[in-house]
């Protein structure tokens, strides 16, 4: 059989890593155009220094670039190395950054990196020319080092080649061709080329080309300035013009910096100047030019050149010699941008992606293409992970400068963006505001974290003799004390949660019962008024999400899911008969969760229905009117306790608030946050999707087994899970033995000393009183077994418990 037809738009880093993986597996019909000359194109990839520091917050992102690694490590090129494992080594000169050097060296345990926290004698030992004094230490990763990007290219692309795939300079893609919904071929000056599939691999110009097919592709062409320093006297003789560089990559993230060595030269990176986006139309369009190099402004890496000579004072006898301001890619949330058109079959985007994550991208992009789904969680990088608010012009550029600015601070997890805040609040934001509701943000909800009017509440538990942890500075960042409070009147009495930002969908139509039964793994065929609880795998049989489905009518679902990747799931599932109508019925909609054991007692008075634990039972749902307000309501309690999830349409949102608040008076009731939630959520045993799990992990490791059904007729996964291994490592509930340990997720656990897997939620149970948390062990691990957890460099012991943490009798919500 013929494999269908690829054509890949741009030969920088990205398009020839991607030849190379279609072709590897087979698909070798691969032409790859593009508009300058090969290999130095013109785009990013021709001057990119090729730094690789692998670490990363993100498991993906690091998978992504020691892949990178190992593949460009192995390349041949005539002219010499691709990859120069010289490792990587970031210093601190703040107090801040030395400790997050701590959180960093957490990240590359959890993710397996080799890397080691040094002295600043250390340091200057393997850097010479750091200067020992100025740094209180640094983080060194031997597998870190140089890509050689040019070689890199030519040789990915010298593979696919000898597999049939063909490169064509000079041919730059002037539109898209589509025939029914399908992409075609693609259109050069030459004429048109047939494809089944285009990959749009075209770097900082993506954006532009994906817009002509109706595609917004979240990304700003930037410009950030590298320069070149004469020659150093202290590297005289050190590196040939083969090896090029020996010292390890550096990294002065307090001061915006990085560098290499060139020889005897320094390539010294800078991202301390304001956000300089680019306007594509004023680029150079010969082809003779580099159009991704802008002049050096000067004046603009004056303050570089001075902190770089404080770091590294050899280069005091030096200058700037050569500088350029480069272009490339930045996104509103800093991740890469892969997937196909939703609208537009065989169209595929691979944006906005760096060097160091080049081939982990291509490859997983090449699996996606191929199989249908990539080997690695990518939703972090999905083209479709970005809420309608984050598609305007606005909202990109100014999420994308904000990314530029913020490439080398210190993020906490719980920092959100100043920026364009406000966009998205419940009918109960006011309310909210007058409690003193502390915000985060969350695809552009405001979203209350905490309320400042439990202050009093809090005051009253500890005088009662309610522990109440003192935190460390970093994570007592963006957190309350109330937040135990809150968590805590939940379980006691009774608390109101902001379910809006919930995203939720109706489902309707003659096919809905078909189509649901099809992509989830639960079944769905049901009274009318059944709640059910049910996953969505992807063809591997990973958790793409878990929802909740209630049949509201024969042919009406309403469900409660994760974001936008799940509308995109359901959109590209639909039948093409319209026997199904998908709607987004998030923002017309608001929902109150009412929880606590007073629940019952505080909503009863306000319905004429029976609300009893017989007249309305768990996981069951309810169209009613509370007063007069209509209302469905649901028996569902992600925070474990006897409630509702109660819904109404918008424009009664404030009235149902005041009237749920109304009649809480007289049981006490609060409003609570997000951190009250999430704790109380890590307690029962509920795991968080994206965080806790994600499509890498079948439903039997997630612990999630009891929500498939494998008697029902196919659904998408099913195959994957019956042909499934036992799992390797599973994700289990530990408990922290100390009171007064705090960890905040994403940290390395060692079991018998070694690491044996990370955190992945954490949060503080008030009603035990000690710190919980959900992490990947190894599937031997059982409860009962001591874990430490290092915390910034501490180390905590903890158990794994039986889960749940909390209520594993169910006691608290079936009454
Ligand atoms: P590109 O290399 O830009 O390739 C896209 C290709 O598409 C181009 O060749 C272009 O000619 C072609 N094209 C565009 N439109 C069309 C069209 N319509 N038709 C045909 N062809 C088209 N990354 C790191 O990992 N480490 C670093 O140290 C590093 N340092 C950097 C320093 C500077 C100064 C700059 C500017 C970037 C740096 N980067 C670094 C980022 C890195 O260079 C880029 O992210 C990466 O090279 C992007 O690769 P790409 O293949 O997506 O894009
Ligand atoms: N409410 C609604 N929809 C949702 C969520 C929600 N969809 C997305 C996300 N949250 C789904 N997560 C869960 C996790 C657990 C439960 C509900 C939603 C839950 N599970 C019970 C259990 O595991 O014991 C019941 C399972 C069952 O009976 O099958 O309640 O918060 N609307």
């Amino acid at each position: 059989m013929a494999h269908p037809k690829v054509v890949v738009i741009g030969a920088g880093i990205v398009g020839t890593s991607l030849a190379d993986e279609i072709t590897s597996r087979g698909w070798t019909d691969v032409t790859v155009l593009d508009r300058g000359p090969l290999f130095a194109t013109g785009g990013s990839t021709s001057h990119a220094p090729g730094l690789v520091f692998q670490t990363n917050s993100s498991k993906t992102m690091t998978e992504f670039a020691r892949y990178t690694t190992e593949k460009f490590l192995a390349l041949d090129h005539p002219e010499g190395w691709a990859f120069n494992p010289v490792g990587g080594l970031e210093v601190a000169t703040t107090p801040q950054r030395w400790r997050d050097l701590h959180r960093k060296a957490g990240w590359a345990q959890s993710w397996g990196i080799e890397g080691r926290l040094l002295e600043p004698a250390e340091c200057a030992a393997l850097h010479p020319l750091v200067d020992a004094d100025r740094i209180l230490g640094g983080f060194h990763t031997p597998t870190d080092g140089l890509a050689k990007a040019l070689r890199a290219a030519a040789a990915q692309a010298r593979l696919a080649t000898a597999r049939g795939a063909r490169f064509r300079a000079h041919q730059e893609v002037l539109g898209i061709v589509q025939r029914g919904g399908r992409v075609a071929g693609v259109e050069t000056a030459d004429g048109i080329i047939e494809a089944d599939i285009v990959v749009c691999a075209a770097g900082f110009w993506g954006a532009e080309l994906a817009k002509r097919v109706g595609l917004v592709v979240p990304l700003v062409p930037m410009a950030h300035q590298y320069a070149k320093t004469g020659r150093i006297a202290a590297l005289d003789g050190r590196n040939s013009a083969l090896n090029e560089a020996s010292l390890p990559i550096l990294r002065h993230q307090d001061q915006d910096l990085y560098f290499r060595e060139h020889r005897d030269r320094i390539g010294i990176g800078y991202y301390g100047h304001n956000p300089m986006p680019v306007d594509l139309s004023t680029l150079a369009t010969a082809s003779t030019e580099m159009p991704s190099m802008l002049a050096f402004t000067e004046e603009d890496f004056a303050p570089a050149w001075r902190e770089s000579m404080e770091l590294l004072p050899a280069l005091g006898d030096s200058k700037v010699e050569e500088g350029f301001n480069g272009i490339f890619s930045f996104t509103p949330d800093g991740f890469s941008i892969m997937g196909e058109h939703r609208d537009l079959e065989g169209f595929w985007v691979a944006e906005a992606v760096w060097v160091t994550h080049s081939a982990g991208v291509a490859k997983a992009t090449a699996e996606w293409i191929i199989d249908g789904a990539p080997q690695t969680d990518v939703h972090e990088c999905d083209l479709y992970r970005f809420e309608d608010v984050a598609r305007s012009d606005r909202f990109i550029l100014e999420t994308s400068s904000q990314a530029f600015v913020e490439v080398y601070d210190i993020i906490h997890p719980h920092q959100y963006r100043t920026a364009l805040r406000g966009l998205r609040t419940s009918p109960f934001y006011p309310q909210q505001q007058q409690l003193g509701a502390y915000f985060f943000e969350g695809g552009g909800w405001e979203r209350p974290a905490w309320y400042e009017a439990n202050a009093e509440l809090a005051q009253r538990l500890r005088d009662q003799g309610v522990p109440f942890p003192e935190r460390d500075e970093w994570s007592g960042n963006f957190w309350s004390p109330i937040s135990i409070a809150e968590a805590r009147w939940t379980r006691e009495r009774v608390a109101m949660y902001d379910m809006t930002p919930l995203t939720r969908y109706e489902i309707a139509g003659s096919g809905a019962l078909e189509l649901l039964q099809r992509l989830t793994t639960n079944n769905l065929d049901k009274s009318v008024g059944s709640v059910t609880y049910t996953l969505m795998l992807d063809e591997n049989g990973g958790v793409r999400s878990d929802l909740t489905v209630a049949r509201l009518a024969p042919e009406r679902f309403q469900v409660g899911a994760n974001g936008p990747l799940d509308f995109d799931w359901f959109s590209r599932h639909l039948p093409d008969d319209g026997s199904v109508t998908l709607r987004d019925i998030t923002g017309g909609t608001c929902c109150i969760g009412v929880w606590g054991p007073a629940a019952r007692d505080m909503v009863q008075p306000l319905c004429s229905d029976d609300l009893s634990h017989q007249g309305f039972k768990y996981f069951r749902a309810l169209q009613t009117y509370l007063g007069a307000i209509p209302v469905t309501m649901m028996r569902v309690s992600y925070v474990g306790e006897l409630g509702w999830e109660i819904y109404t349409t918008a424009e009664y949102g404030s009235a149902l608030w005041d009237l749920l608040w109304t009649a809480g008076h007289a049981h006490e009731v609060i409003a609570a946050g997000r951190i009250a939630f999430n704790s109380l959520r890590i307690e029962k045993g509920y795991r968080g999707w994206g965080t806790d799990m994600t499509a890498e992990h079948l439903p039997a490791a997630a612990g999630l087994d009891f929500a498939v059904r494998m008697a029902k007729d196919d659904f998408v996964g099913k195959k994957a899970l019956e042909q499934a291994r036992p799992p390797a490592k599973i994700l289990r509930s530990i408990v922290f033995d100390s009171p007064t340990a705090v960890v905040l997720g994403k940290e390395p656990v060692y079991v018998d000393g070694a690491c044996a897997g990370y955190v992945t939620s954490a949060g503080y149970s008030a009603t035990i009183g000690h710190s919980i948390a959900y992490a990947w062990l190894p599937a031997a691990t059982v409860p009962g077994d001591a874990v430490e957890v290092e915390y910034l460099g501490t180390r905590y012991t903890a158990i794994v418990h039986t889960e749940p943490v909390v209520d594993p009798d169910m006691s608290r919500i079936r009454r």
